[in-house]
């Protein structure tokens, strides 16, 4: 059976957040300030859920052993980035089946035609001689992860808004269709941070699956690697350290970096390094978010040698099956779909 009990009274008078990121790599400063160095910001005042989606990451080929490895690698940052897993359920999505099954109702009402209108799809699918059919239903997979928990919030980086825009409308075509099941949930995306940018291209978002390693500061980098890869980040001509999207998109991206790390405006990070050129800069930058990611380092290390993140991980999955089967139960009997088991 499922769930604390004492946990589900607290939860019921407060909203809820729900989140995902994909083991589909190692995460990178773009996902801890767009998304997982948020988390916790929401685990005091929300019901918060936050899931490792797997079943997201194999619509790209993954290697079996490797994606395991990543899945529970993923979660154990989300701890060592704050959250705390007495205060927010953490789990993987593959172990509560409702995902996929409440994914493939929705896949019933959602449009070819809207779903080859998600930017993410065109993106990845650019170049590729052969693209899978569930990287094209992604999104309905997001919306079933969303919906299933009668999620309020939605914190993510400014690339998810276009399919947190379509779980809105599949949850208000189907709420119309069959009567009100699902709540309408509320994109929550960063005023600054919600696009880090890669290092090698500026005009790119930074990824996890980017080919060039150099293109992004993961996580988990030593403090050597952070230097060399800030060291060896494309800048723009001239030597000012100016903030102008448009026409120094490089440096802006590391300004954003640094104005983010160090908690400092924009304005004072310019002020800092005012006539100082590129080189200090960047290395003051390097200095900076090594230092910020360090006890997220340790803290990481700690929780994968203990090993105590399956047993969280475990927890997790048992309260976010029980809290979505009632959901699930919910749609089943209102599309017209039997259940002769009772699980
Ligand atoms: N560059 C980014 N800047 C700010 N936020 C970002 N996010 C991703 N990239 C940036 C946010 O991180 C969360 C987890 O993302 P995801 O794992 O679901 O997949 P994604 O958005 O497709 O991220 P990646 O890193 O680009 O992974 P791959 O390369 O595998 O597709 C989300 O909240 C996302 O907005």
């Amino acid at each position: 059976m499922v769930c604390v009990p004492q946990l589900e009274v607290e939860s019921r008078n407060k909203k809820r957040v729900f989140s995902g990121v994909q083991p589909s790599g190692s995460l990178h400063i773009g996902n801890y300030l767009g998304a997982i160095g948020r988390f916790a910001l929401f685990q005091e005042g929300y019901d918060c859920f936050y899931s490792v989606v797997d079943l997201h990451a194999i619509t790209v080929p993954q290697d079996p052993a490797e994606l395991r490895r990543r899945t529970v690698a993923t979660a154990a940052l989300f701890i060592a980035a704050g959250l705390d897993p007495e205060k927010a359920c953490i789990f993987v999505q593959s172990d509560n089946p409702n995902h996929a099954e409440l994914a493939w109702v929705l896949q019933c009402i959602a449009t070819f035609g809207e779903l080859g209108r998600m930017t993410q799809f065109k993106d990845k699918a650019r170049g590729k001689k052969s693209v899978t059919a569930g990287l094209f239903t992604y999104p309905v997979l997001m919306a079933a992860d969303i919906l299933l928990y009668d999620t309020d919030v939605v914190p993510v980086g400014e690339d998810q808004k276009q399919h947190v825009e379509l779980t809105r409308d599949l949850a208000e075509r189907f709420n119309k269709r069959f009567g009100v099941t699902f709540k309408v949930p509320e994109p929550l995306i960063p005023a600054q941070g919600g696009r880090i940018m890669s290092l090698t291209d500026p005009l790119r978002k930074m990824s996890k699956s980017d080919e060039d390693p150099d293109s992004r500061i993961e996580v988990l980098d030593s403090p050597e690697e952070i230097a060399r890869k800030f060291k060896k980040a494309v800048t723009d001509s001239g030597r000012e350290i100016v903030y102008d999207p448009e026409k120094k998109p490089a440096v802006s991206n590391l300004m954003t970096i640094y104005s983010l790390f160090s908690g400092k405006s924009l304005e004072e990070v310019r002020d800092a390094y005012e006539g100082k050129g590129y080189g200090v800069f960047k290395s003051g930058l390097a200095e900076l978010v090594a230092e910020k990611l360090r006890p997220v380092r340790e803290r990481y290390s700690e929780l994968m040698s203990s090993g105590e993140i399956e047993k969280i991980l475990k927890d997790g999955a048992e309260r976010a099956y029980g809290i979505s089967s009632s959901k699930m139960k919910e749609v089943k009997e209102k599309v017209g779909l039997c259940s002769r088991l009772s699980l």
